[in-house]
């Protein structure tokens, strides 16, 4: 079979813990062009898919995708030399005019790509007129960044559909079978950035001003609910998971919304701070089952302050008896360097006897304020080195399986090797009092 259009997710088939992880985007993207089209992993790629193919489409979104983004555009040129390889996400549109240069792709769309995509697929597909297209660096030409997503047009894509993508859209049937709701499933966005400036993060409103030359956008409240009908109707799939917390950065009435029906789905939802006993009862009563995370520290984690640690609690026990599971992402370098969130971690994790999920936020991004050339070598040789695959076959170990916090707890220890650390703390400090605040 051959195919106009052949999207390429730069990990491979065999990684499963992470291959489902697509930019949230992409399947709007994908929706969008009216062509023969098909998505597929790397591994799965073979001559006869590539020497009939017109046009590649390769996320570029997170910077360790950099060396197979290399390797994998090498080879479809040496392949089939004619095809048009077109790259997108953030790293591709912060490293842009470096990764052109160096790279054997052919155009690379910045920021925001759903407009510009169309045109460009369209433009390709019928020898069109693309130089005016917005977004766009290619080897011979650029244009200026002037698209940007606005509400109606985030309201207007579908996002709800995955059969353009058969082997993701079996990993994710084949996930909906693990025990508790996890983030290997159907995710529904919310939004697109976020309203904490957190200076590493490009969903922050300075750096999405940055990349994608706009601030927040959000779905309507009706465009979450007609995903979260359309999922429950589909009997493969058992739960979901949200992009972002659309009760911290939407609001109560948006929640109520969103959540004013009962669904055949459970979910998969992490708090970015702490909802009240009414808040939380709207997603108990929505949904089958819950698998609620929290952070010890305040908006994601990301804030300077520790969650009350009284309200925390009080809501741990309420929750006890409920159709749910609690979980508590944690940094482990917080554990170790502040007393406090050390004494809320040991006390909240042990005597609840919850999940623990590790949130590692040190996590290096290319800086779109620094020199591009050195940020492109430095994270290049970076992505070559990185092998993020032992950390997330953890993850989805911890939440397949389900194990207690003391079991995760370890299995944390054990991937940071920090062992020597947590006993030198527990040495130190009577456990007792530790636990007592
Ligand atoms: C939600 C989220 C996640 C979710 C994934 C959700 C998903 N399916 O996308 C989870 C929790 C799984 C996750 C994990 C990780 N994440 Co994350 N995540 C985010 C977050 C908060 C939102 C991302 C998002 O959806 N943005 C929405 C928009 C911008 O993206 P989009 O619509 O999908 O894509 C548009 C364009 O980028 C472009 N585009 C994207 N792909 C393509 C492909 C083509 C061909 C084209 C043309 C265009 C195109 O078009 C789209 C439509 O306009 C951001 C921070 C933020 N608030 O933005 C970090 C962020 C993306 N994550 C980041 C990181 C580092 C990670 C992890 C490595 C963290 C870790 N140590 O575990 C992992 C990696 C996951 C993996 N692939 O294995 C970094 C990426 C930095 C980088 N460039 O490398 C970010 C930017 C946070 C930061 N530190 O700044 N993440
Ligand atoms: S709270 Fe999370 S998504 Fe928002 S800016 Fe901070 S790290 Fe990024």
């Amino acid at each position: 079979m051959s195919y106009d259009l052949v999207y390429i997710h730069p990990t491979g088939l065999d990684h499963h813990s992470w291959s489902p992880i697509i930019p949230m985007g992409v399947p709007a993207l994908m929706q969008s062009v009216d062509c023969k089209k098909i998505g597929v992993f790397y591994d799965q790629v073979n001559e006869e898919l590539i020497r009939s193919a017109k046009i590649v489409a390769l996320d570029l979104h997170w910077y360790f995708h950099l060396y197979p983004v290399e390797v994998i555009s090498a080879y479809l040129k040496r392949i089939n030399p004619s095809i048009n390889i077109i790259a997108g996400g953030y790293t591709a549109t912060v490293l842009a005019e470096t990764i052109i240069k160096n790279f054997k792709i052919d155009f690379i769309i910045k920021g925001d790509a759903e407009y510009p995509f169309v045109l460009l697929v369209n433009g390709l597909l019928g020898n069109g007129d693309i130089r005016n297209i917005p977004n766009i660096v290619a080897k011979s030409f650029s244009s200026k960044q002037d698209y940007c997503l606005t509400k109606d047009g985030f309201s207007s894509y579908v996002y709800n559909d995955l059969s353009w993508f058969p082997a993701l859209e079996k990993i994710i049937h084949k996930a909906q079978k693990l025990k508790y709701p996890s983030w290997i499933g159907p995710w529904i966005p919310v939004s697109k950035g976020c309203k904490y400036q957190c200076s590493f993060c490009y969903g922050s409103p300075f750096l999405q001003e940055k990349i994608n030359k706009r601030k927040i956008v959000s779905r309507p409240a009706d465009k979450v609910r007609e995903d979260l009908l359309k999922w429950s109707r589909d009997e493969k799939i058992r739960y979901v998971h949200f992009i972002s917390d659309f009760l911290d950065s939407e609001g109560s009435d948006y929640a109520k919304a969103v959540l004013s029906a009962p669904y055949d789905l459970s979910v998969y939802y992490e708090f970015y701070n702490i909802p009240s006993i009414e808040e939380v009862n709207l997603f108990l009563n929505a949904f089958k089952y819950c698998h609620f995370w929290f952070t010890i520290k305040t908006d994601h984690s990301s804030g300077k302050n520790l969650n009350n640690f009284e309200a925390m609690r009080a809501l741990f026990d309420y929750l006890k008896d409920k159709n749910c599971r609690i979980g508590l992402c944690v940094q482990p370098r917080q554990i170790f360097r502040h007393k406090d969130y050390f004494k809320m971690f040991a006390s909240l994790a042990i005597r609840n006897k919850i999940d623990l999920l590790e949130y590692n936020w040190d996590i290096k991004v290319p800086d779109p304020m620094k020199d591009q050339e050195s940020e492109f070598r430095n994270f290049f040789n970076l992505s070559k080195k990185s092998d993020i695959f032992p950390y997330f076959k953890k993850r989805s170990i911890e939440i397949a399986y389900g194990h207690k916090a003391f079991f995760s707890f370890l299995m944390m220890l054990g991937t940071y090797s920090v062992l020597v650390k947590c006993l030198f703390n527990f040495c130190t400090q009577s456990f007792k009092e530790a636990t007592k605040i």
